[in-house]
């Protein structure tokens, strides 16, 4: 207060002393403020892309039962929220947990079935909202809409259901349901499984098995938003960009990552084509299955330690300096994380490991802030620190 004063004291004092003093101050400052204004302060300029290598550790934030996937509401609540397998969703606040919801009794729990995922309504602050996807008694995929009852405890009795998907065999569920940038909901579907895509619906159009699907949350429909997916386990937005980023699980040969801007996503040639099951990756696969329109993947990888790719974010924590500004990803079964720069529409040329393993890759997850977990389906979900 003090010092405003003085400076709006000196200010006066200067243009006091002539007509020619003042017009040169007001030249002077003017051009100085500007600048100021559009500079943004150090530690809030966007950091270089990183190289991909070290200066990261794992930090656990605890041990859960099959752990799958880790979030955190918009706003409101800083509590962390991870998702076990078998149907319980736990709420880490500090040292404290509590059971949030507990839907074990509804599905089935085992290999690529369970409580696949949560997702928080962008207004979950004021409503209360939240939307799960699980494999029911019978194997099929529901997505259902519940209510907080309390900070800690979620209404049970407040069970909606949004979508049910009928499905034929106990593999490729997809499961990942995220709000998009434009705030609709968006729900992964696998192919069906069995393998090979035997009732060939990633190309059918009037199938919701092997798609992105937007869901009416009020209505509780279906849209096919984009297709040719054989399990997207997960996808994710660019916090920064809003690009869209999928891991697609592969049959035999290889695994794959597409990405593509948020304006391919919804415009004209909407919706997107990403090939399965008339290519694996960039092979040409079911020789009956036409996709001219395909897309190609941004990254493949082959198998052999490798069995199933674990699509994560690209990381905007500033925090994360060898990380910033690259598509991080895994895979369940090898377990080393690896990265890329996150260029939509150019082949990844800089793919590298990060040195740091996650036995059973379960899943990546990204708090409001931006922080990026990983979470082992043996037990530990961690938060990515940096190492120095
Ligand atoms: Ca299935």
């Amino acid at each position: 207060m003090t010092l405003l004063l003085f400076a709006a004291l000196a200010v006066a004092a200067c243009g006091d002393d002539d007509d020619e003093t003042t017009t040169s101050a007001t030249t002077t400052t003017e051009p100085t403020t500007t600048t100021q204004a559009e500079e943004p302060p150090p530690e809030r300029r966007e950091p270089p892309v990183g190289d991909g290598q070290g200066g990261v550790r794992l930090a656990e934030i605890g041990d859960f039962d099959q752990p799958l996937y880790v979030t955190q509401p918009p706003s409101g609540d800083e509590a962390l929220f991870v998702v076990e397998q078998c149907g319980r969703i736990i709420r880490v606040d500090g040292d404290r947990r509590d059971t949030f919801l507990d839907i074990s009794g509804q599905i089935t729990c085992g290999g690529e079935q369970g409580l696949l995922s949560m997702a928080f309504a962008p207004d979950y602050e004021r409503s209360g909202q939240f939307y799960v996807n699980y494999t029911d008694t019978a194997g099929d995929s529901r997505t259902v809409g519940y209510e907080r009852a309390s900070d800690s405890a979620a209404d049970p009795n407040s069970a909606r259901e949004l979508l049910r998907i009928e499905d034929f065999a106990s593999n490729h569920n997809g499961g990942l349901l995220l709000f998009g940038p434009d705030e609709e909901l968006y729900l992964g579907m696998g192919d069906g499984g069995g393998g090979g895509d035997p009732e060939r619906t990633a190309q059918d159009l009037n199938s919701l098995l092997g798609k992105l699907i937007r869901v009416d949350v009020e209505g509780g429909s279906g849209q096919v938003a984009a297709y040719g997916l054989r399990n997207p386990w997960r996808f994710s937005f660019d916090r920064k960009t809003r690009d869209l980023w999928i891991g697609d699980v592969g049959q035999d040969s290889l695994e794959e990552i597409n990405g593509v801007t948020f304006d391919q996503f919804t415009g004209r040639d909407a919706p997107l084509n990403f090939g399965w099951s008339a290519f694996e990756g960039t092979q040409r696969f079911n020789s009956d299955q036409e996709a001219p329109n395909a897309i190609p993947p941004i990254l493949e990888y082959p198998l052999g330690n490798a069995c199933a790719v674990t699509g994560g974010y690209v990381v905007r924590d500033p925090e994360l300096r060898s990380l910033y500004g690259r598509y991080l990803y895994g895979d369940f079964c090898e377990g080393e994380l690896h990265s890329f720069t996150a260029e939509p529409g150019t082949e990844a040329r800089d793919d590298t490991a990060l040195g740091i393993q996650v036995p059973s890759l379960s899943s990546f997850g990204e708090d409001t802030a931006g922080h990026i977990y990983a979470t082992s389906l043996e037990g530990p979900v961690y938060l990515l620190s940096a190492s120095n």
